[in-house]
């Protein structure tokens, strides 16, 4: 199709997401391209969302992607536990950070919809369900949803 622009074109390591932002600005990986979202004031989300959020989302990248997908994709527990069980202690309510959804309930969401979703979630971590409810609870998190899903980390 003439115009169209091949994901080799945007990002010669060929993976999805890529972000062009309206100056033409190519962004890839999922965590900048939320953090290129939030700069844009129209996007809703905290520009400046804290310290909290930021410690919260290493938590996220660093530990709770690794022990999910382990968990969920080899059926390998290993670290999975004790991560939700520090997770569960940070969030402020309702939403990670506290009262304005941040990049923190962005990065988390993903991977936390599928531990859900598979009943991974000890029924004692309750201020994580009351998070995953509340996100479940948005119409714009709802408009992510779609009927089947494969991973992608
Ligand atoms: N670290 C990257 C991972 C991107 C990634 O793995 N994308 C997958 C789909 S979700 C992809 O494009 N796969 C195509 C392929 O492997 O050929 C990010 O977070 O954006």
């Amino acid at each position: 199709m003439a115009g169209a622009r091949l994901v080799y074109d945007l990002n010669p390591k060929g993976l999805v997401p890529v972000l062009v932002d309206p100056s033409g600005r190519v962004v890839v990986e999922s965590e900048d391209i939320v953090d290129a979202i939030a700069q844009q004031s129209s996007a809703g989300l905290s520009k400046a969302p804290g310290p909290d959020a930021a410690e919260i989302r290493r938590l996220i990248n660093q530990r709770l992607l690794p022990a999910g997908k382990k968990a969920k994709m080899f059926g390998q527990p290993g670290d999975l536990g004790p991560v939700l069980q520090d997770l569960d202690k940070m969030v402020a309510g309702p939403f990670l950070a506290g009262e304005e959804v941040t990049v923190a309930d962005i990065s988390a969401a993903p991977m936390l919809q599928r531990l859900f979703e598979d009943g991974m979630v000890p029924q004692e971590l309750t201020q994580l369900h009351s998070w995953w409810n509340a996100v479940n609870g948005l119409p714009s998190f709802q408009k992510t949803m779609v009927q089947s899903y494969w991973w992608w980390w």
